[in-house]
């Protein structure tokens, strides 16, 4: 393919290097559409039923007993942890419980998360620890009366040296357990996937259209944080976000619809990106305008959020330093955690004109999706957001992420993907961990 006219061009040494990095790069990359790289499943079919998840829901109760010294109206806090190391990183919910009233959490889990570790803090600065193996949708835990051991109290000196601790807001969460003391609309936070780790969401942009299964058409980390008041009820609600990677030469918004949460509800939202009022146009509180339901636009244009010429950080060595986002929603009526989890974060794209959406499987359009786009195209029976082959264009990973190089399919980029998705989701369901068993390197950006 190489014939000796371009060979006595690259005479010289530097230009000799120069097309042995060229024909490396052409072999190795998928840039130039190797057609090779094929998004075809290596072996077997997508399971009609496959949800593409790679998190479970659970639904926590956790009861605290009538302890002597204690009045039973004071509320005790639960921390859930997702790992031993108990620390930021695995910290996902926290809120109050007393004898008379749970504690009553969603939360979502890396279906790789084998148990979770409860912890109830008393007021006067005692502990108690429960690990509990994840294996149901539901779990219930009951923390007894304790055994009184001589655990110090709290450092905050407002606590010792006061028999009734300091409560600035009036919340009834004492200001040492409090996240704000200052304000009676909130005290504990839980988070997706954890207080200081991110989750991904990847998108193609082709819908109905099969892509390249490139998966990095959008790129967004993310980070979720449910503000709850004293009852446990959702007042405000948080999306850290970075726009890590554009592959895609469309214009795309994205947006959130909060498929359990009226428009009505939201009081006031900031941090919005969006510049213009195509593909999204908002009302005075920040909701898309003309929907029922809470759509909440994060951007209407990629190369708002990050400027960039081609594609944002999918061909590697290339890179963009790009800053993190954030919107932060604060509701009229707070309202139950339940209704905001996962299971009800709907998050999906619009690629050149609002009324084409693109969700992850087993999530719907919003009330402005615009179903007829896909008429002519062989997309699942039940989920118009999976072909009819059962691929998807999107997924949620819930940690951060080594995409794949630009127009490199992920079935290739990650060695385990297909047996993960042929499987239903039952083998490998730690493929995206970033180890060199996993992954195909040349085949994920880099920086
Ligand atoms: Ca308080
Ligand atoms: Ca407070
Ligand atoms: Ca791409």
């Amino acid at each position: 393919m190489l014939n000796m006219e371009f060979m006595k061009k690259f005479s010289d040494r530097s230009n000799l290097l120069l097309l042995l990095f060229l024909i490396f790069w052409i072999t190795q990359s998928c840039v130039n559409l190797n057609p090779t790289d094929t998004s075809d499943m290596n072996s077997g079919v997508i399971p009609k039923d496959f949800d593409w998840k790679t998190i479970k829901e659970l639904s926590c109760t956790v009861k605290v007993t009538s302890t002597t010294g204690i009045a039973d109206n004071t509320i005790r806090v639960i921390k859930i942890f997702n790992s031993s190391q108990m620390d930021q990183g695995s910290l996902v919910a926290s809120g109050a419980a007393t004898p008379a009233s749970p504690f009553v959490v969603k939360i979502s889990l890396a279906t790789t998360v084998p148990a979770l570790y409860i912890q109830e803090l008393l007021p006067d600065g005692s502990k108690a620890l429960k690990v509990i193996d994840v294996k149901e949708s539901t779990l219930m835990v009951t923390f007894a009366a304790p055994i009184v051991t001589n655990v110090p109290a709290p450092s905050n000196s407002s606590f010792i040296t006061a028999n009734v601790p300091v409560d600035n807001d009036g919340d009834g969460v004492a200001s040492f357990f409090d996240v704000d003391d200052n304000d009676a609309s909130v005290a504990f936070v839980s988070y997706f996937p954890s207080e200081s780790t991110w989750g991904t969401y990847v998108f193609e942009d082709m819908w109905p259209v099969k892509g390249d299964y490139d998966l990095n058409d959008l790129v967004l980390a993310f980070r979720i944080s449910y503000y709850t008041n004293a009852l446990n009820l959702v007042s405000r609600f948080r999306l850290d976000y970075n726009m890590e990677a554009a592959g895609s030469t469309y214009s795309i918004g994205a947006a959130f619809q909060l498929n359990l949460v009226a428009a009505s509800n939201v009081q006031t939202i900031a941090g919005q990106s969006l510049t213009g009022t195509s593909p999204f146009q908002i009302e005075a509180n920040g909701t898309e305008n003309g929907v029922i339901q809470a759509v909440i636009p994060l951007f209407n244009n990629q190369k708002d959020v990050v400027a960039y010429t081609e594609f944002l950080n999918t061909v590697s060595g290339e890179n963009i330093a790009t800053a993190d986002q954030y919107v932060s929603i604060n509701f009229i009526t707070p309202f139950q955690q339940a209704d905001i989890a996962m299971s009800a974060f709907n998050m999906f794209i619009v690629a050149n004109g609002r009324g084409r959406e693109i969700h992850l499987p087993a999530y719907t359009g919003t009330s402005k999706f615009d179903a007829s786009l896909a008429d002519g195209y062989t997309l699942f029976p039940g989920d118009m957001f999976k072909n009819s082959d059962g691929m998807m264009w999107g997924i949620m990973i819930p940690r951060q992420f080594s995409y794949p190089e630009e127009r490199c399919s992920i079935v290739n980029a990650y060695n385990f993907f297909s047996d993960w998705a042929t499987s239903g989701g039952v083998n490998h369901d730690d493929w995206y961990l970033p180890t060199l068993l996993n992954m195909n390197i040349e085949k994920i950006y880099q920086l």
